[in-house]
């Protein structure tokens, strides 16, 4: 199956890229060496990297890679968001990562790399869940979770005999310390990814984390989380991103994390299952520790395309009670949706406008359903001829690539950005950030909430989707 677009296709293929197993390179190395680590930027609609003066959401991916590289190498982390690539890097390795469509231009800038004699290894989502796509255009990938092989990599690299597949699955998360001073210099928001929690124990069919971890969760120990915590803190902030892709996994884990939490007075904001709702002491416990904002994977108000997405256990009908309840306990909502699944009517995608803005709903984001090559969905929609899109550029979760059940896809892309503007409009605005009775309780932060939704309301107007820095 051909994913990648035509441009991709005419890029000369590097001599080095051959089948075998094992890529014998110059001969072994000697001294100090260096690795680049670069987290690519999407392309954007004028199919130039996206770039922003400061990239607000960091991710925890290359602190953490930098922090595995064994010390005697020199490392080096690139933003491309907010940063130049480095092309005249002195560096011996340029280790790329990549998520959703910006795997196009992770691919572009291991092909430059290439042609400029280095070594490019590739790891991150995408290049997990397609990795013979990524192997065509680097030197190695990196399959799933890097902590047990990352250091094997460098070593065949020096030993000149990199192989072109490492994976292995890890027993526990037990990650180092991050090397979060590689960030500080760096133009980023006020707050720092700790990892709580890896994988998922759900099983939603258009899911990357489920179909990369196949229901594998690992759970960090309470102390060695409040060692990241503690660290970001003594580094200057008092905020911080936990990275979990449901904390409520184990609720007797989470509820002696938030109790160490607490004393320190920081705040936090992670993303959660919104049966949250059905826990109150806890909900209390993860407030009083400092939690300003969970987002809530509630993906659509149709049971039938939750059913459709293998999210059946989800009931839309209790959504708005567990809202109020989570909002209650003084939790701001924030949200993740897709529109495109096969109980998804122009009709149900128009309700949804509503739902938002009745259930005041501060930060709302959308994606159009998107079967990522990889996932089941994917192979689900292979399977059954309704891909109507190959093309790789297009799967940036703004345009429908499939063929959805009850409209046809450019109905469906049309009625997406009509969503996004019905719910960035500015009545649906103010109605769920400051005309409401929780914003005297806490004028700054519902302020903040108006200020970044008219941000997203200026991308929508562009037709950039939010949330993509
Ligand atoms: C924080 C985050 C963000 C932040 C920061 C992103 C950034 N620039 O770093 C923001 C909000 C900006 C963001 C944006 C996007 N994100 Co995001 N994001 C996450 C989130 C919540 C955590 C990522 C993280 O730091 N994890 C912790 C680290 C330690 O884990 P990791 O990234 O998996 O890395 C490990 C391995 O994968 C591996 N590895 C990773 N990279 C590399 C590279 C090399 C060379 C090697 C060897 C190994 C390696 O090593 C690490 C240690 O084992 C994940 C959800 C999740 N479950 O991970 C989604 C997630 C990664 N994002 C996703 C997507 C789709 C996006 C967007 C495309 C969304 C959009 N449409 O706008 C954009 C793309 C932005 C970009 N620059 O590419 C998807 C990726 C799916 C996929 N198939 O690729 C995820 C999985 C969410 C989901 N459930 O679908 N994201």
């Amino acid at each position: 199956m051909i994913f990648l677009h035509k441009r991709l296709q005419s890029e000369q293929e590097h001599p080095k890229n051959k089948k075998d197993a094992v890529l014998l390179l110059k001969s072994p190395c000697q001294g100090a060496m260096k690795v680049l680590f670069i987290q690519p930027s999407p392309y954007g609609s004028d199919n130039k990297p996206i770039k922003k003066k400061q990239l607000y959401f960091v991710g925890l991916a290359l602190p953490l890679l930098a922090a595995l590289t064994p010390k005697d190498w020199q490392v080096e982390i690139c933003l491309e968001t907010i940063e130049d690539i480095p092309f005249a890097t002195d560096a011996d390795i340029v280790a790329l990562s990549g998520m959703g469509h910006s795997i196009i231009r992770a691919i572009h800038l291991a092909q430059r790399f290439r042609s400029l004699g280095k070594t490019v290894i590739m790891g991150g989502y995408m290049a997990s869940l397609m990795p013979d796509e990524a192997k065509k255009h680097c030197d190695a990938v990196v399959i799933g979770d890097a902590e047990l092989v990352w250091s094997q990599v460098l070593q065949d690299y020096q030993q000149g005999c990199l192989h072109s597949f490492y994976e292995q699955q890890l027993e526990e998360l037990d990650p180092p310390l991050p090397r979060y001073d590689l960030l500080l210099n760096k133009n980023i928001g006020d707050f720092l990814p700790v990892q709580a929690g890896r994988g998922c124990p759900k099983s939603c069919s258009f899911c990357s984390v489920h179909c990369l971890y196949r229901n594998r969760y690992y759970q960090r120990p309470v102390q060695a989380v409040m060692r990241d915590i503690c660290s970001v803190q003594e580094l200057g902030f008092q905020k911080f991103l936990l990275l979990d892709d449901n904390i409520l996994a184990h609720p007797a884990a989470l509820l002696k994390l938030c109790e160490q939490i607490k004393p320190l007075n920081m705040t936090w904001y992670s993303q959660c299952s919104i049966d949250i709702a059905r826990h109150p002491d806890l909900l209390q416990a993860v407030a009083a520790s400092g939690c300003r904002v969970l987002s809530f994977g509630l993906e659509s108000i149709s049971q039938e395309s939750l059913v459709a997405m293998d999210k059946g256990w989800a009931d839309p009908s209790q959504y708005p009670a567990m809202i109020r309840t989570i909002q209650d306990a003084g939790i701001d909502v924030s949200t993740e949706m897709v529109v495109g699944a096969d109980g998804d009517t122009k009709e149900s995608i128009a309700r949804t406008a509503d739902f938002i803005r009745e259930n005041k709903i501060v930060v709302p984001r959308f994606y159009i359903l998107t079967p990522i090559p990889g996932t089941d969905f994917y192979a689900q929609m292979l399977a059954q001829g309704r891909i109507c899109n190959h093309d790789l550029y297009s799967y940036n979760g703004a345009e429908a690539v499939h063929l959805p059940q009850h409209m046809r896809p450019e109905e469906l892309t049309t009625a997406y950005w009509q969503l996004y503007e019905n719910v960035f409009s500015l009545r649906s605005i103010v109605e769920r950030t400051i005309f409401r009775r929780e914003f005297w309780q806490r004028p700054w932060d519902f302020f903040l909430y108006l200020l970044v939704n008219l941000y997203y309301r200026h991308h929508i107007k562009k037709r950039i989707t939010p949330n993509i820095f």
